[in-house]
């Protein structure tokens, strides 16, 4: 990982910083970019140390979308592999075993945005602006934010942003349920760090379990949800097991120690 780069990669404490550092080209998003990502999450992935990872932008944006001058020439057959590849990404970013938080400090636009939603929490800075502007292009998105906006936002919302184009702002964001907090531009690194310490602190089968669930439950029907769920509510008891140690912990009236 040492020889990215695009990304920049620190680990403190079990949170993985990620800065995507392409600024001169507002971050968009290249076959580079996505060589380094699957590279990463395929590293980070395997290891049982990491926590949390927060992904931000270098400069004023988290990421203006694909690079529109790297897919100006390409074929039917080589878009739509550009497509997949990308979608392939931000999926195997989105199963990682610990939750991944989007810190977005500019533009998140086009690729920007899916990248954004295929994270599992996003925060942005009151400086951020969203949208999915592809039409403007003659395109659609191409790496499934035409399938994770309407499951986040409504198919009103996703609509409106999927057809217009327009640009929002992170007040509008916040309201429709794209983001989840909104700080002041100076802010965002410190709140996004201090969200990921206190998830870092949890039972860390927990909170892996949890996000699995949660992101089944868009997925699955009711019946089949809840029964994942008895299951890894199940795994998690037991001797040596995490709940056991929370739990005892509790009664015990002391910190866990997983
Ligand atoms: N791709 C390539 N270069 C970009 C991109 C991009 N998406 N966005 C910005 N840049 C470059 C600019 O070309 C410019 O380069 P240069 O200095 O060499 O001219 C540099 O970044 C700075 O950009 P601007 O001068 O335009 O900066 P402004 O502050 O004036 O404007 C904007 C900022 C409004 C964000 C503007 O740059 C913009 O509109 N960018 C394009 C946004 C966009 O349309 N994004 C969607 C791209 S398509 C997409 O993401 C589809 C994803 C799925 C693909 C599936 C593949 C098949």
């Amino acid at each position: 990982m040492s020889d990215f780069k695009i990304l920049t990669i620190e680990i403190n404490d079990g949170i993985a910083i990620v800065v995507i550092n392409r600024p001169e080209a507002l971050n968009a998003l290249n076959t580079l970019f996505f060589e380094e990502m699957d590279q990463l999450v395929a590293q980070l992935s395997q290891d049982a140390n990491i926590r949390v990872m927060l992904i931000t932008g270098e400069g004023k944006a988290f990421v203006a979308g694909a690079d529109i001058a790297e897919m100006v020439d390409k074929s039917a057959d080589e878009g739509s592999a550009f497509g997949s590849r990308g979608q392939q990404t931000f999926r195997s970013l989105e199963l990682l075993p610990f939750p991944v938080i989007a810190a977005i400090n500019g533009f998140a636009l086009g690729g920007g945005l899916e990248l954004a939603m295929a994270c599992d929490i996003r925060i942005a800075s009151a400086k951020a602006k969203f949208g999915q502007p592809e039409v403007n292009l003659g395109l659609t998105p191409g790496f499934a934010g035409t399938q994770r906006l309407p499951r986040l936002v409504g198919l009103g919302n996703a609509l409106y942003l999927l057809t217009s184009a327009e640009m929002i702002d992170a007040q509008t964001a916040l309201r429709m349920g794209l983001i989840q907090q909104l700080v002041e531009p100076d802010h965002l690194l410190d709140e996004a760090l201090k969200l990921a310490e206190t998830i870092a602190k949890k039972g860390p089968q927990a909170v892996s379990k949890v996000k699995m669930l949660a992101h089944k439950a868009m997925e699955t029907d009711l019946e089949t949800g809840s029964e994942l769920e008895a299951e890894y509510f199940g795994s998690l008891f037991g001797e040596n097991s995490e709940g056991r140690e929370g739990m005892q912990a509790f009664l015990e009236k002391r910190k866990p120690n997983w």
